[in-house]
């Protein structure tokens, strides 16, 4: 037991003197969830920060509207790895426990700064898993905006990942690289000569120490548990995976006309603007740098040349859904007003409050011949909440930007 204590944390310290029995407290157990939980982080990290750029896009940034499954891919693995990595984080925590009771707690100046970046690394990392599920269960209890939150503290736990990681690499090579489980097997040293058990190679010979769980048996549980729960939630972008969806809050093809509501027209507060009698007024103004301003009605838009797309909804909490929309190209609308080369437009709803009221279009997307302002899904005019009678629709978009309820388009 001593020993394996001692392995565990064998970068120069003492043994810690909290007893932890069992042999799953081991340095290799710890670096290859460790190199697994890397992967799932930095591969969040860098998906989320994309879709932080395309929603809030810096002067040096232009997101295009091809491939069409871009930002739906991008996204859907974004929410696949945090969910993934959760399983891993809780084995991770709970094997690495004895660490924290070692004594003495900081040895050098390295070591505390190493110490001192599990602060935020647990910290942040337990946060943005938790409160990304959260988010996207829609349960959402905190006092602050959630984008905000989620976004600046991936930057904080990033950071002490990398300091982690930099005082990590050279113990974690090690671990990984070796054939043998770092601590000894068994009981008290009782067994200390198990020459062939130990080899990682030889699938299914370790026996489990005191009974309890093996090492290799505890790595395959915990992927097991990652594996299950990426896979019963991934179904809602992933549509052969659909059936398996009991964990991910939607189903793809659940919904009116076939797929999700993310806002209602009641949650809008729009409804009762959209109704038939409100809708015989209904004006789709183009403004701004134009040669002559629009004011067109529903009928001056249905009698406009019509284009299909099949362009996917991919919202930014993981599920997407894709439907056949009918309507008006924006490029056919920006050449009747007139509209200058090279201009960004802004695409806004009837809705009068929320974050998502307006998106923009960047000069290339609003160009794009399946960038549209449809008037229905599905074969079908807009249902309320999706839109009715006319919203945006782009390849390529973060749902957020597939403006619905649209009344105004003012090119910039
Ligand atoms: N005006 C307006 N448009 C909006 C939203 C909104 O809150 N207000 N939500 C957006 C979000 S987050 C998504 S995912 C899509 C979903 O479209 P759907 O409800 O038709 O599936 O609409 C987008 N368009
Ligand atoms: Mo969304």
């Amino acid at each position: 037991m001593r020993d394996r204590l001692r392995m565990l944390s064998r970068e120069g310290g003492e043994a810690p003197q909290v007893p932890f029995r069992s042999e799953l407290h081991d340095e290799r157990v710890a670096a290859l969830l460790g190199v697994a939980l890397g992967i799932c982080f930095c591969t969040c990290f860098l998906t989320g920060l994309l879709s932080h750029l395309i929603q809030q896009p810096p002067g040096w940034f232009h997101w295009p509207a091809h491939p069409a499954w871009g930002y739906r891919v991008t996204q859907g693995v974004h929410v696949a790895t945090g969910t993934a990595a959760i399983p891993l984080l809780l084995a991770k925590l709970w094997v690495v426990v004895p660490k924290f009771f070692e004594v003495p707690p900081v040895r050098n100046v390295a070591h505390a700064v190493e110490r001192v970046s599990l602060l935020p690394l647990v910290g942040g990392a337990l946060f943005m898993l938790f409160s990304g599920i959260s988010n996207l269960a829609r349960y959402r209890p905190w006092g602050f905006n959630f984008t905000v939150g989620h976004y600046w503290v991936a930057w904080i736990t990033i950071g002490g990942l990398i300091i982690h990681i930099g005082a990590k690499i050279n113990v974690t090579r090690r671990a990984v690289g070796s054939t043998r489980w770092t601590a000894t097997l068994g009981a008290e040293g009782e067994q200390q000569a198990r020459p062939a058990t130990a080899t990682a190679g030889a699938v299914g010979i370790e026996p489990a120490g005191r009974g309890g769980l093996s090492r290799r048996g505890f790595i395959g549980s915990v992927v097991a548990a990652s594996g299950v729960v990426t896979v019963t939630t991934i179904g809602q972008t992933v549509r052969p995976l659909g059936v398996l969806n009991v964990l991910g809050p939607r189903q793809p093809d659940v919904g009116p006309q076939g797929f999700p509501v993310n806002k209602t027209a009641g949650g809008a507060g729009v409804a009762g603007e959209i109704t038939d009698a409100k809708l015989v007024d209904y004006r789709l103004t183009v403004t701004g740098k134009v040669r002559h301003e629009l004011s067109l009605s529903l009928d001056d838009l249905r009698a406009m040349p019509q284009h299909e797309s099949q362009t996917a909804i991919a919202c930014v909490e993981g599920w997407s859904a894709v439907a056949r929309w009918r309507g008006i190209r924006v490029a056919d609308l920006l050449a009747m007003a007139g509209a200058t080369d090279g201009t960004t437009v802004k695409v806004e709803s009837i809705q009068t409050g929320g974050i998502y009221r307006a998106s923009i279009l960047e000069h290339g997307p609003a160009r794009d011949a399946a960038t549209l302002l449809a008037l229905e899904v599905n074969g079908a005019p807009l249902h309320a909440d999706h839109g009715r009678p006319l919203r945006l629709i782009g390849p390529n978009r973060p749902g957020v930007q597939q403006t619905k309820w649209v009344h105004r388009v003012i090119v910039l």
